[in-house]
């Protein structure tokens, strides 16, 4: 016994760290959260705690989703569960389960969903409006494809306290205080950015936690990887057709999921291109600016990337619905200029 306290207290952090019988795991996401609170001109440790809930909540919806498949066996949407309650699609159970998390804390006073026709009215004395794509790809869910949560945070503009106001929800993407992503994949993912460049973490299941493991993330300037729709390139403007012929031409690959997360993420970290035009089907495009497409231009451009709707930077578009589509262009800041060119 008292050999073994002797070899305890010869141990220091180093050699413990530098072990090679127990590997380390890494920084969690609380504690990186914590360590890097101080970075927010707010540091008041309330974006810290909203940061937190979304994580939460994503974990509930990764269970939820990992035995989607399961749901059919275990009963169908409109039947009812052993409960008594009526069975949910995933998209509207992620929305619940998004909205009562961001609710509880108090932080926020408004929040723009996918899933609401108007916004949802909470705290008025939150500071916080949130704009969220609960569970996007979600016709991909069926066939056991990957999808993804997209958010936007924005301080509001009004004093807290009073009723909340069109300029608290209608704010232009270049105003989000953090943004980020969950992507359901092969292993699950949140990447998110404060404006101080993007950090990645994976869902470590057995211990319930996210841990950083793409710290500092960068988009190559420039890629080979083009996804878009082609079946509707009938209608798309010249433009967008002579970018599609030169991607061709150049023999890029061709990778679409039809899951803008999942097709952002790997364009992300292999350099290429993500494009939804306006097509005849959708002439303003298809995604909707406040709750897709400014959370990724946010990441994208705090990553390395660009992202434009053809014209110019979707964080300088200013919303005048909650649900505005916009044409989107994103990813690799060459491919971005060159396609915007044409
Ligand atoms: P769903 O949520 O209806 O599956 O739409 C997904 C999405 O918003 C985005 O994630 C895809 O990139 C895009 O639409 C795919 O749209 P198309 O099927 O028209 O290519």
């Amino acid at each position: 016994m008292k050999g073994m306290q002797r070899s305890i207290n010869k141990a220091n952090s180093t050699s413990i760290e530098s072990s090679r019988i127990a590997q380390p795991i890494g920084t969690a996401l609380d504690r990186f959260i914590k360590n890097n609170q101080d970075q927010f001109q707010y540091a008041s440790g309330e974006l810290s705690q909203l940061l937190r809930d979304i994580a939460l909540a994503s974990k509930v919806v990764n269970r939820e989703v990992n035995k989607a498949g399961l749901i059919d066996i275990m009963g169908a949407v409109g039947s009812t569960n052993t409960a008594g309650d009526q069975q949910q699609k995933l998209d509207v159970l992620a929305n619940i389960r998004f909205t009562r998390a961001l609710a509880k804390g108090g932080e926020v006073c408004a929040l723009v969903s996918e899933e609401s026709e108007t916004f949802v009215d909470l705290n008025n004395d939150g500071k916080y409006v949130i704009a969220i794509d609960p569970l996007d790809g979600s016709s991909n869910i069926d066939v056991n494809v990957s999808i993804g949560t997209i958010f936007s945070i924005y301080r509001r503009k009004s004093n807290p306290g009073a009723p909340i106001q069109k300029i608290d929800i209608l704010q232009k993407g270049k105003e989000q205080v953090a943004a980020g992503y969950i992507l359901y994949g092969s292993s699950t993912m949140l990447v998110y950015t404060t404006g101080h460049g993007v950090n990645g973490f994976t869902y470590e299941a057995s211990l319930g936690e996210y841990f950083l493991s793409h710290p500092d993330m960068r988009m190559p300037d420039d890629g080979k990887i083009y996804s878009i729709n082609e079946g509707s390139a009938n209608s798309f403007s010249t433009g967008i057709k002579n970018y599609v012929q030169f991607c061709k031409d150049k023999n890029y690959t061709g990778r679409y999921i039809g899951s803008l997360v999942a097709d952002f993420h790997r364009n992300l970290l292999k350099g290429g291109i993500y494009i939804y035009p306006a097509t005849a089907k959708d002439p303003s495009g298809k995604l909707r600016l406040m709750y897709e497409c400014n959370a990724l231009a946010f990441i994208a451009e705090q990553a390395n990337g660009k992202a434009t709707n053809g014209k110019i930077r979707i964080l300088d578009i200013q919303p005048e619905d909650l649900h505005q589509r916009t044409p989107f262009h994103v990813g690799s800041r060459k491919m971005v200029d060159t396609v915007d060119s044409l």
